[in-house]
């Protein structure tokens, strides 16, 4: 097998799968429920060797204005189309190839991760050494969803503690806020805890997102419901906490703006939200410059999806624990191995095999598939 940067990829086939697996317990935040998590698996063919990337699009518009839905139309009328064939030197040059769509960068990145998959294995290189990542295991938290009942996540937040999650993030909205972080400190004291709003807060009730700086949180995540970062700057000009951007950054230029403005002080980087693997290196380039911390944020995702971001978030820029809980805290069953699993030490180990550096396991990609889809050269 040849190494170093000299191949070459000429797609000759992308194999879509529509994906449906169940989670071990409903996710509930303020924006959308979900108890079967759908998602695309892309698969880019070469040369005898597959490349794989998981899109992580919801099944509904309510975290983004993608959906499952919107990525299958995109990524099989015209972005794998638009690949197939087509000669590649980098992985870098896919975001070229795929130009002229616009938006839709969720559909986009899955396509890119594959294509990143892809080279990494044909030069046996860890996608971890493609990107710059050093760190060979990462500390993780783990995020928690809206609760019927403050008992069971109190219940369930001493038990990542005991797991050794270093970090507990917890979904809020208007009502469901301050009464929460307040029995999380009076029961756990002074851990790393982090609250994420998915923009449910009106930017007219900044008093309610000004109540939650007496919890001592690392930072609040995506606290307003407008796209206006105007708004979260005179919020962030308001607050002692960092406000942590999610939503709001959906490409370098964003994170710009928003870090020229004063809209936060702590990004949650996701490679589908900004549109690909290059785009979150040129944010972690900015955010290395202006000093601000980053963190991987996560989407539910299986395995595929998982071994990308673990080596995304050995870069040297993410500091926080990320968003990278074990499989087993979202599937019974995962669709690689070996499955992303907790040291005691509260951290990950980033896979070092090439690409993603872990196996497909094919029958359990069979098993939760529900539609699929070949695109060949014309
Ligand atoms: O806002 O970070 C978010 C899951 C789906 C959509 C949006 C978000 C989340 C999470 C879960 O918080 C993170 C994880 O994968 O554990
Ligand atoms: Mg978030």
């Amino acid at each position: 097998m040849s190494k170093g940067g000299c191949s070459v990829l000429t797609v000759d086939c992308v194999v879509l799968r529509l994906l449906r697996m169940p989670l071990v317990t409903p996710f509930v935040t303020s924006a959308q429920e979900t108890a079967v998590r759908p998602f695309i698996l892309v698969e880019v063919q070469a040369e005898g060797l597959s490349g794989f990337g998981e899109c992580v699009a919801m099944a509904d518009p309510y975290y983004t204005e993608e959906t499952v839905e919107t990525a299958w139309h995109i990524l099989k009328t015209f972005a794998a189309p638009a690949l197939v064939g087509r000669r590649l030197e980098r992985p870098e040059e896919t975001a070229a190839v795929l130009g002229r769509i616009r938006g839709n960068r969720m559909a986009k990145a899955a396509l890119e991760a594959a294509v990143w998959d892809w080279f990494g294995k044909r030069r046996g290189i860890s996608l971890r050494a493609m990107l710059g990542g050093g760190r060979e295991r990462v500390p993780v938290g783990v995020s928690l969803g809206l609760y019927p009942r403050l008992d069971d996540l109190l219940r369930d937040v001493e038990r990542h503690l005991a797991e050794g999650y270093r970090r507990i993030k917890v979904k809020i909205k208007p009502g469901w806020d301050t009464a929460v972080l307040a029995a999380i400190r009076r029961s756990f004291g002074d851990i790393p805890l982090s609250a994420d709003a998915n923009m449910a807060y009106p930017p007219s009730d900044a008093e309610a997102v000004k109540r939650l700086d007496e919890f001592g949180l690392l930072y609040i995540e995506e606290p307003l419901a407008t796209e206006n970062l105007r708004e979260y700057a005179r919020l962030q000009a308001q607050l002692e906490t960092a406000i942590c951007l999610d939503e709001t950054v959906r490409c370098l230029a964003d994170a710009e703006q928003a870090l020229e403005l004063g809209a936060g002080r702590v990004i949650n980087v996701k490679a589908g939200r900004v549109g690909g693997l290059a785009e979150v290196l040129r944010i972690h380039a900015l955010a290395q410059k202006a000093g601000v911390p980053l963190w991987c944020g996560g989407m539910l995702e299986a395995g595929v999806g998982r071994a990308m971001n673990l080596a995304v978030a050995a870069l040297p820029g993410f500091v926080y624990p990320g968003d990278l809980s074990a499989s087993s805290r979202y599937y019974d069953r995962d669709i690689v191995t070996p499955p992303a699993v907790l040291n005691a030490d509260g951290t990950v180990d980033v896979p070092a095999g090439p690409g993603i550096g872990v196996e497909v396991d094919r029958e359990a990609v069979e098993r939760f598939t529900v539609r699929m889809e070949r695109i060949i050269s014309r």
